[in-house]
Formats: structure tokens, C-alpha cells, sequence
């Protein structure tokens, strides 16, 4: 039976923060539905978001690694340890409407594990081995791509030679861009999502991150303007309790995420 989205403060991540944010992404109600229905198939049970287990349940072809983990932990903004249905429209988003550079850049910044601004050679396999899985080892293709990469290197890549390289051999991400076209296609077409990459660039510009375009969209942003309006502390749904000290855990992943490169 198909769940219809309500705006429901009372779950995480449907209440009002998220109808605002899904507004700022120019995300219209069928869309939403849409995504909501996607989000429903993964929580397999029910309870409202996403757990480790059912992120990997829903992408049987990816082997657990610390890169992997990575990506759960990206999607989860808040650090709960869940992926609520805000979240995981914001992900979906992002990464649906990413243009090729904006992609490769996430690409990027997701395997700079340290923040160094470079890939360095253990970084730099990492990538390969998460992008190609087993095959990379009996894939000639691939193989001959890092030597290359290796060729004349100071055993670190700056985004600017990972990005060069890429434009020259843009198999070592294709999987990252076939995934990119499943999702678009899965949730609402090519065409959809086309539009809407045009959109983000045209009217954000090339270099914005989601982190701007929801500057002031953050959870705890969010609570102090709902604060200011109603006079009074806003109860936001989070999971467990939300005493102090729960919400400076849960703030060190988020703050930390700015510092990444997108
Ligand atoms: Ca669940
Ligand atoms: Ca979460
Ligand atoms: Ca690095």
C-alpha cells in the first residue's frame, strides 16, 4: 500500500525543517512522493528511517568497506546513526543533480580521507578498488589507468591533475556516473534531473555545495528562527532524547562535513 508523505513533526525528518528544505531544493510534492515511496522500500521495518543494515540491503552490489560506511555516515547529516527521509532527499539530490565536475569533486573529497587536499597513493587505491570492486585486479583497463595516474606522480593527486585525468580517461569514474543515471532513472527520469542540474547551476552557480544552498536550513539554525517566531524552544523530532549533550554529539559529524570537499 502506498504511504502518502504528510509534513508530521512528530517523525524524524518529515516535519516542517524538511517541507522548507525540499522547497529550497526546488523539489515539487510528486517528486517528494516519489522519493518517499523509495525511502518506504528501504526502511524495511518501518520504523520510520534507515539503518546501516537496510543501506546495505538496498545496494546489494556494494561490499561493506570504511568507504562505504563513509557514504552512510555522509548521508546521515545529523550523526543519529539513521537516515531519516530529510536526509536522505538531500542526498539523493545532491548527487542526482551533480554535473559532471561537481561529481568528480565529490568523488574526490569522499576518498581524501585525511583532508590533505591530495590523494595520496593509499587514498588513491582505495578509490579504485571501491569504484571497480573485485575486478580491479583482473581489469587490464582499469590497471592500466592507475599506472598512468602513478606515471611522473610525487605520489599525491591534487583535484586539478584528478580532474585533468579524468576528462582523459573518464572510465576510472564511470561507475560513480552509472550510478548516477540508475538513480536519476529509478526516481523520475533522465530528462527530470537534467532540468534540474541546469537549475542548480544556473541559478546557484558552479561552485555552490549543498552546505550553502541549506545554510541557514540547518537543524539548529532552523530551531533558532522557529524560536524567534514562536517566542519559545521548538521541540524538532531527532532521534533519542535531544538533552544537551546529545546534541553536541550529533553536531560534531555535521560540522566536520563542512570542512570536506564538494
Ligand atoms: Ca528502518
Ligand atoms: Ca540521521
Ligand atoms: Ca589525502
Amino acid at each position: 500500500m502506498r504511504v502518502v508523505f504528510v509534513v508530521d513533526d512528530e517523525k524524524p525528518g518529515q516535519g516542517r525543517l524538511a517541507e522548507l528544505t525540499f522547497q529550497r531544493l526546488g523539489i515539487d510534492d510528486k517528486t517528494v512522493q516519489m522519493m518517499f515511496d523509495m525511502f518506504n522500500e528501504i526502511d524495511l521495518d518501518g520504523s520510520g528511517e534507515i539503518d546501516l543494515e537496510e543501506f546495505y540491503r538496498a545496494l546489494p552490489y556494494v561490499k561493506r568497506s570504511p568507504f562505504s560506511d563513509r557514504v552512510f555516515s555522509i548521508m546521515d547529516e545529523d550523526g543519529s546513526g539513521e537516515i531519516d527521509f530529510r536526509e536522505f532527499v538531500v542526498a539523493v539530490w545532491n548527487y542526482c543533480t551533480f554535473e559532471l565536475k561537481a561529481l568528480v569533486k565529490f568523488a574526490f573529497g569522499l576518498f581524501d580521507l585525511d583532508g590533505s587536499g591530495f590523494l595520496e597513493q593509499d587514498e588513491l587505491e582505495e578509490l579504485i578498488k571501491e569504484v571497480y570492486g573485485d575486478t580491479y585486479d583482473s581489469n587490464v583497463r582499469v590497471q592500466r589507468i592507475v599506472d598512468k595516474l602513478y606515471e611522473n606522480k610525487d605520489g599525491q593527486i591534487s583535484f586539478m591533475e584528478f580532474q585533468n585525468f579524468n576528462q582523459k580517461y573518464p572510465a576510472l569514474l564511470y561507475p560513480a556516473f552509472e550510478m548516477q543515471q540508475l538513480l536519476r532513472r529509478r526516481i523520475y527520469g533522465a530528462a527530470f534531473w537534467e532540468k534540474l542540474t541546469k537549475a542548480r547551476y544556473a541559478h546557484r552557480g558552479r561552485n555552490s555545495n549543498i552546505f550553502e544552498i541549506l545554510n541557514d536550513l540547518t537543524r539548529d539554525k532552523f530551531k533558532a528562527q522557529m524560536d524567534d517566531l514562536t517566542g519559545g524552544p521548538t521541540a524538532l523530532p531527532r532521534v533519542g532524547d535531544a538533552s544537551a549533550k546529545e546534541e553536541t554529539k550529533a553536531d560534531a559529524p555535521a560540522s566536520r562535513r563542512h570542512t570536506a570537499k564538494f
